[in-house]
This record gives C-alpha cells, sequence and structure tokens, in this order.
C-alpha cells in the first residue's frame, strides 16, 4: 500500500471516509448510543453490559441471529477470560463484525472480460437506475469505455431517466421504444457493446417484485439472452436493495437469488435509515459479496463497500 502524502492523505482522514461516515451517521447514532456505557466506561464487565450490545445490535438491524453469534461469541470470550476488560470487549466487538463481514467479500475485477456485463436488477424503487449512473460516472472517471441499456422498458420515464445520466456523462444509451422487450433491448445493448469494444456495458431493468413469477420469469429470460451474445455474461448480475427496509430484504434477496443467481449486493439509501446493521446480516444469510453502498443522491455518494472502514465509520465519533 501507498504510504499516506499530503496529496495522498490516509483513508481516515480522506473526504471519502468522512462522507461515509456522514453517510452512515443514522445508523451510528443507533448503534453507539445504544452502547455508550460500552464505549464511554460507564460500567464494568459483566452481564449488563453484554446485554446493552445484544439490544444495541437488535436496535441497528443486524438481525436476531447475526447478534447471537456475536454475543454468544463475546460471551465465550469473557468466560475464557480472553476479554478481560470493556476495551478489550469494544475491541471484540469490532474485529467481529469486521470478520463476518468480510467472510464472503470478493474483488471487484472488471477486468477479466471484455465487454464486462453488469445486470443490475431489484424492486421497484431500490436505487437501480441511480447505482446504474453513479457506477457509470465513476467507471467513466476511471478511463473506461462505459455504456448502459435501458432494459426498462416498463416505462417512457424510465429510459429518460437512464438517458439523462448517460447524456451527463457523454457515454451511449442503448435503448428501443417503451414496451418493448427487455430481452431484445439487453440483445441489442451487448451486441453494441461487443461491436464498438466497450469496456463495461450496465443493463438497467424494470423493478418487480420477487413474488411476481411472470416478471421473475421475464428477468431470467434476459439473463438467457445476454448469454446467448456472449457464453459467460452477464459476469455480474447485481441485486439493488434498499437499506431502509431493514430484515425484509432477506427473503427479498433470497427469493432474487433463487431465481436469477445472484453474484453480488448493492445496499442503497444507507444515509436515510439508522438500520444499516443489516448488511451484517444479509451477507452471512446470503453467502454473497456487498459491492457497493449508497449513502446519499450524488454520483460520489456510490462506494465500493469496504468492511474494515464501514465498521470503523459506524463507531467513530
Ligand atoms: N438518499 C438516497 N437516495 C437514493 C440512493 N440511491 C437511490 N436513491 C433515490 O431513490 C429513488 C429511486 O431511485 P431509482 O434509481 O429511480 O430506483 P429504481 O430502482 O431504478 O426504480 P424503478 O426503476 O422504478 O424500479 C430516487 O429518488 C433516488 O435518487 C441513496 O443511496 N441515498
Ligand atoms: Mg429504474
Amino acid at each position: 500500500m501507498n504510504e499516506p502524502t499530503r496529496e495522498n492523505p490516509p483513508e481516515e482522514k480522506s473526504g471519502f471516509f468522512q462522507s461515509l461516515k456522514q453517510g452512515l451517521s443514522k445508523t451510528r447514532n443507533s448503534l453507539t448510543g445504544g452502547i455508550d456505557n460500552l464505549i464511554h466506561g460507564k460500567a464494568q464487565l459483566g452481564p449488563e453490559l453484554v446485554d446493552e450490545v445484544e439490544e444495541a445490535l437488535l436496535l441497528a438491524d443486524v438481525g436476531v441471529p447475526t447478534t447471537q453469534r456475536i454475543i454468544d461469541e463475546l460471551n465465550r470470550q469473557i468466560e475464557e477470560a480472553r476479554i478481560r476488560d470493556r476495551e478489550g470487549m469494544l475491541d471484540h466487538l469490532r474485529q467481529m463484525m469486521i470478520r463476518l463481514l468480510e467472510t464472503h467479500q470478493k474483488e471487484w475485477d472488471d477486468s477479466a472480460h471484455s465487454p464486462f456485463v453488469v445486470l443490475v436488477v431489484g424492486v421497484n424503487g431500490s436505487g437501480k437506475t441511480t447505482t446504474i449512473g453513479k457506477l457509470a460516472q465513476r467507471w467513466h472517471n476511471e478511463g473506461k469505455k462505459v455504456m448502459l441499456t435501458a432494459g426498462d422498458t416498463f416505462r417512457a420515464a424510465a429510459v429518460e431517466q437512464l438517458q439523462m445520466w448517460a447524456d451527463r456523462i457523454g457515454i451511449a444509451c442503448v435503448r428501443h421504444n417503451s414496451g418493448a422487450d427487455p430481452s431484445a433491448v439487453a440483445f441489442d445493448g451487448v451486441q453494441a457493446a461487443v461491436a464498438r469494444k466497450m469496456d463495461i456495458v450496465i443493463v438497467d431493468t424494470a423493478g418487480r417484485l420477487q413474488t411476481n413469477l411472470n416478471l421473475m420469469e421475464e428477468l431470467k429470460k434476459v439473463k438467457r439472452v445476454i448469454g446467448k451474445v456472449l457464453p459467460d455474461a452477464p459476469h455480474e448480475t447485481l441485486l439493488v436493495l434498499d437499506a431502509t427496509i431493514g430484515q425484509n430484504s432477506i427473503s427479498q434477496a433470497r427469493q432474487f437469488h433463487e431465481a436469477l443467481k445472484i453474484d453480488g449486493l448493492v445496499m442503497t439509501k444507507l444515509d436515510g435509515t439508522s438500520r444499516g446493521g443489516v448488511l451484517i446480516n444479509i451477507s452471512q444469510e446470503l453467502n454473497l459479496p456487498v459491492r457497493f453502498i449508497g449513502i446519499g443522491e450524488k454520483a460520489e455518494d456510490l462506494q465500493e463497500f469496504k468492511a474494515e472502514l464501514f465498521v470503523r465509520a459506524l463507531f467513530e465519533d
């Protein structure tokens, strides 16, 4: 890793980390507010302190099974005298959260295929199109040749919304008329990306409920058709989840995963909720990496997910 310099400040001092802290402030307040005694040393190590941690984790929506795992582990460490004081307990708690979040993480590598095809799915309003715009901006800034495909043909406004992002960035967007077959648009989009030697093509899709079998079949077809243009594509099927719905996102994700075999998760709107702890549970329950997190509406408010920074941002004042 590079040594921090004035031009290249350490991660915790950078704007990136400050925005992350700002974006996670509601979750941080519910978590650290609940364990004030642990953080500020107002109590001795003991069962009350463990109870306090349990309650705070549940309030931050870490979920029952994962909270139980953390609490069992803390109790065991206390019993075996590996945790001897308050600081030790806080440290263990942080380390455990990082470990749980890192278990299923994988390095994002879009250089393995050209074009690298990203298919974006999720329920209505979860933040798919916005996430696509932000990702396109990020990759364009990195010097990659990015193209968009307007696979949400359900509403005319959806095509316009994606086109606006493409225009703003100055990249191409493949589109058909609204009402067109989404798999035909996806086919054209990926084919155009191959012909124009793009590095990345991102395919938008209409929001749908995981319980609507017809619409899930439609999505399976989009995925199959993309595979007809490029045999191993899509290379990443991203499921976009709205953090404000908390634990409900787990059953949603499970059904999308069963139907489509999801490769990675994006959790949006973390800035609008105190339930950001859901990330810890969802990666455990689904065995899937969290790729990106949304912490606001601006293009720069989409960050690559890094477990250690996430946990540090949750605990730092
Ligand atoms: N605060 C905040 N708002 C977000 C974030 N991501 C998306 N949004 C907002 O959420 C709303 C819905 O976003 P869209 O990107 O249109 O969602 P979608 O999944 O494409 O919606 P459909 O196409 O209708 O299914 C918009 O107002 C976005 O600005 C985020 O990380 N934070
Ligand atoms: Mg959309």
